[in-house]
């Protein structure tokens, strides 16, 4: 018998499917005030982010994601000076907004202070921007951040949890009427919107949410690997520019992996399955 012990992870992804990934090492494991965080060293993806058994980041496959929260919004916007990042305790969403110019002041609200400890710790080359002179780290609520911050804002992104515990504030109505105050007058958000496969219900109610408070609203589209499916959405509501009408040729030339002007334009292209959710609200 040369069998080396195999020891794996896995996340129930819906009840009735997993996803799971052979670990090299626990380097981390807590339970904070908040929920049950771990970090990983996986075979497949490297090092994993885990919140209450839930697969957050991992380091081979980040950057889709977090290129594509910040660049689309930052790169719709005229002049992004003031940012609000919600969540994101990794760090990543941050790193790519610090790599606009036009980027005065970074405020990053995280509620868990552990997932920054542990992502500083941990996961260098995700949460590496975070000591950046620009970027301030609060440790709160977002919802409450937004409330208590009217008129401050030109681009908001919610990089939050799925919408249970902590995180189920930043899937609803009154939090997006909330963020719309807390924008400029030209302000836009962004929210990381969950799986077109298995979240055929929620898109449809955020989508209508949103539309009812934003006079531009859109939906686009990322291959997450790590995520349920896959595929995965975001929904940008702004008040004045639409990501659609933006001169691609006008884009800086950016140091990315996943993001680009064609992208830019090509993430609003929806496969009919899931523009049927936009019209179902
Ligand atoms: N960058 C991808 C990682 C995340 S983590 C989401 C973060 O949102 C967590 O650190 C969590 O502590 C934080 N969070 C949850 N609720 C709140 C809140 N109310 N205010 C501020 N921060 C909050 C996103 C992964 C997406 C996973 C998709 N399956």
């Amino acid at each position: 018998m040369d069998q080396k012990l195999q020891l794996w992870f896995t996340e129930l992804q819906t009840d009735d499917m997993a996803l799971s990934c052979r670990v090299k090492k626990t380097l981390h494991q807590e339970e904070t005030p908040f929920q049950s965080l771990a970090v990983l060293d996986t075979e497949q993806f490297g090092r994993m982010l885990v919140l209450d058994n839930v697969i957050q980041t991992t380091v081979r496959d980040e950057f889709v994601y977090h290129e594509m929260m910040a660049h689309v919004a930052l790169n719709t916007h005229a002049l992004p000076k003031k940012v609000l990042v919600i969540g994101g305790g990794d760090g990543g969403v941050v790193r790519e907004v610090v790599k606009h110019r036009s980027v005065e002041k970074v405020v990053h609200c995280e509620i868990d202070g552990a997932v920054i400890e542990a992502s500083r710790k941990y996961l260098p080359e995700i949460s590496c921007a975070l000591d950046d002179p620009r970027v301030d780290i609060v440790i709160d609520d977002g919802i409450k951040h937004v409330r208590e911050h009217k008129k401050t804002y030109d681009v908001i992104i919610v990089d939050s949890t799925d919408p249970v515990g902590p995180a189920e504030g930043l899937f609803s109505a009154s939090f997006y009427r909330s963020i719309y105050e807390a924008l400029n007058e030209d302000g836009l958000f962004v929210a990381q919107t969950e799986s077109p496969f298995f979240n055929r219900d929620l898109i449809p109610r955020l989508y209508k949410d949103i539309s009812a408070v934003f006079p531009v609203t859109r939906l686009f589209l990322a291959c997450v690997p790590t995520y349920p499916g896959g595929l995965w959405t975001f929904t940008m509501g702004s008040k004045r520019y639409d990501p659609l009408e933006v001169d691609i040729a006008g884009i800086p030339q950016m140091d990315t992996k996943y993001y680009s002007p064609a992208v830019h334009r090509s993430c609003f292209v929806l496969p009919p399955f899931v523009e049927e959710l936009l019209v179902q609200g």
